[in-house]
């Protein structure tokens, strides 16, 4: 599904600085029963813990390398397709590791999911992790929660494509802050978030987003 690569990337405000791809560390949140209509009236808690921002860097390989701790390393000029594919070969060899040792290991954040300022996954790029390294594997928490786009730093209102990994396959992108307003529910990824059923478009939108198992 990634066919095209960054370096014909519209200019876009965020490109002021050159640094396009940036990292953000979620965190789970411990619920009773999920109600995407209002998730808050789940929680057992009464908060949701802010996401951790790990600061922006100019290529995908580079704010991967650094946001993973070295664990998916790429040349710089791996395309988008190759970093899929090295997220998705990471993810599968954890899993595979998983089943033969019941030891427990130390893990690199594990990236979750990717965001993109434009459709079809171009544009600038946000990427989620858990800084458990296991995202929603078995072994993970299976839920992360992102109550704030327009908080330290992270573009709010411009999302516009997404793509899931590590189990986390059901992201329910919000309208508003606090998970607020129209959602709508993505499997997997989605390349422009338009739900073509009931006619909901939050293109440029999304201000919170849950990621669950
Ligand atoms: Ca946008
Ligand atoms: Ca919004």
């Amino acid at each position: 599904m990634f066919t095209r690569s960054h370096a014909d990337l519209p200019v876009h405000a965020q490109e002021d600085s050159g640094k396009l791809h940036c990292n953000v560390f979620l965190r789970p949140v411990s619920f009773d029963s999920f109600d995407p209509n209002n998730p808050l009236a789940s929680l057992n808690e009464a908060t949701v813990p802010r996401p951790t921002f790990g600061g922006c860097y100019k290529t995908q390989v580079e704010a991967i390398h650094i946001g993973t701790e070295g664990a998916i390393s790429l040349p710089n000029d791996a395309t988008q397709s190759e970093v899929d594919q090295a997220i998705r070969q990471y993810e599968r060899a954890l899993l595979l590791s998983d089943d033969a040792s019941t030891e427990a290991v130390t893990r690199s954040p594990a990236i979750i999911a990717i965001g993109y300022s434009g459709r079809n996954y171009q544009g600038a790029a946000w990427y989620y992790y858990d800084p458990s390294g296991y995202g929603c594997t078995p072994a993970g928490p299976q839920n992360f929660w992102f109550p704030d786009y327009s908080a330290q730093g992270f573009p709010n209102d411009d999302l516009e494509s997404i793509v899931a990994y590590a189990g986390c396959n059901t992201i329910n992108v919000y309208e508003h802050v606090s998970f607020a307003g129209q959602y709508i529910r993505v499997d997997n990824y989605v390349a422009s978030i338009y739900d073509p059923y009931t006619g909901v478009d939050l293109n440029n939108k999304v201000s919170s987003s849950i990621h669950l198992g």
